[in-house]
């Protein structure tokens, strides 16, 4: 039974947002964003379990693929595999899902993956901003460093409720075939290395793996790095064989993808914190019936509670478990404010660059999410 938590789409600008939420029937039923008991009969619709929120039945069966950029156990395939399970208890059996782990539909890499959504070939996938660089400049945004927050439940609360993310950079991935229904945080980014990271000067020269966008490449670059691309399905090998000095994630996927074990050191740095975007095809969404589209909009609301606690206590405890292994010792560090502030100059005037590589809109975007970054603090 699922109760509804505070409306994750509480939009600080009503105006523009509320009219694109009623158009996806994204609202409550009762049509406020506040908390609703749920009738355990009905999932909290009036309509029966297999009616969408606007009561009409749901006719047809639905069977649709979602991908993953990561792996049982992992943050996004757990948050797709609860995503499918609450789906097809809502419509009573009548959609259901394949969640696929990385590299398991056609061993596609995550780039690949995303040009599946884009052509249609699957319906939904979780896609990592990181990955589109190359096809929606403006969501580097996300790659820019000491921009969201350190206080992550803060952060997660501006990635609901951003217009220039939930509107203006939705629009411009939608743009290119990729509709983005939520923006959710796997936790604050750390760096390992197979040396101590702890000032700028510990970066000359590192050869850093990144993901495939051209700013996250310029933030290593200001730090006196030489960053290079790679899959992270590949990133164990080449950080074992010293392809790779080092690598940045948030620490349950550092432990989970046995990073630290041939990585000896490992600094909390809370540089960066990890966004990724629930996304769909948007002519699949927007062919839908609008019954069916209200239960996906309705799931997408419902799981952000659940995967920011996830992320919260995989995090948590996944710290744990790479200070206690004694057997692959990494030394664990935590930046000071006055260190992290050597990181923060050299990171500001990429914001420049932003500006700069991603024309007058994409400027705007990040104008606007500054302010709302600011209201915030
Ligand atoms: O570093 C990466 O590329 C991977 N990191 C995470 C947290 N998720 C998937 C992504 O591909």
């Amino acid at each position: 039974m699922f109760f509804k938590k505070k409306g994750w789409k509480a939009f600080a600008v009503a105006g523009a947002l509320s009219v694109a939420l009623a158009a996806c029937g994204g609202e409550d039923t009762d049509g406020d964003l506040g908390e609703d008991p749920v009738d355990p009969d009905t999932n909290g619709d009036e309509a029966p379990a297999d009616e969408g929120s606007d009561g009409a039945a749901i006719e047809e069966s639905y069977h649709w693929d979602f991908v993953t950029e990561e792996v049982d156990g992992q943050v996004q395939y757990e948050y797709a595999q609860q995503f499918a399970d609450l789906l097809e208890e809502k419509s009573d059996g009548k959609i259901t899902m394949d969640v696929w782990e990385y590299g398991a539909f056609g061993g596609a890499t995550e780039v690949d993956q995303v040009e599946s959504l884009q052509m249609g070939d699957v319906e939904f996938a979780i896609v990592s901003p990181g990955f589109t660089g190359g096809m929606v400049p403006e969501g580097q945004v996300f790659a820019l460093h000491f921009l969201f927050p350190d206080d992550l439940e803060v952060t997660q609360e501006i990635l609901n409720t951003s217009e220039a993310l939930n509107v203006h950079l939705a629009e411009m991935y939608e743009a290119q075939g990729i509709k983005p229904l939520a923006f959710f945080t796997e936790g604050a980014m750390q760096w390992t290395g197979n040396r101590e990271l702890r000032t700028p000067d510990d970066f000359n020269g590192f050869q850093m793996r990144t993901q495939e966008s051209p700013l996250i490449m310029s933030s290593y670059e200001a730090y006196g790095a030489d960053p290079a691309p790679l899959s992270w399905g590949e990133l164990y090998l080449a950080l074992d064989r010293g392809n790779r000095d080092g690598q940045e994630n948030p620490i349950f996927f550092i432990e989970d993808a046995s990073f630290h074990e041939v990585q000896d050191h490992m600094t909390i740095s809370n540089h960066n914190n990890y966004v990724a975007m629930t996304t769909v095809n948007p002519d699949f969404y927007n062919e839908l019936p609008d019954n069916v589209r209200a239960l996906i909009d309705e799931t997408v609301e419902e799981m952000q509670p659940i995967v920011f606690d996830m992320q919260a206590g995989m995090n948590e405890s996944y710290l744990d478990s790479i200070i206690d292994d004694t057997e692959t010792p990494t030394e664990v560090i935590t930046l000071t404010e006055e260190e992290r502030e050597a990181f923060r100059e050299l990171a500001l005037p990429i914001r420049d660059e932003f500006r700069d590589s991603v024309g007058e809109d994409g400027a705007a975007m990040l104008d606007l999410l500054e302010e709302e970054i600011a209201a915030f603090e």
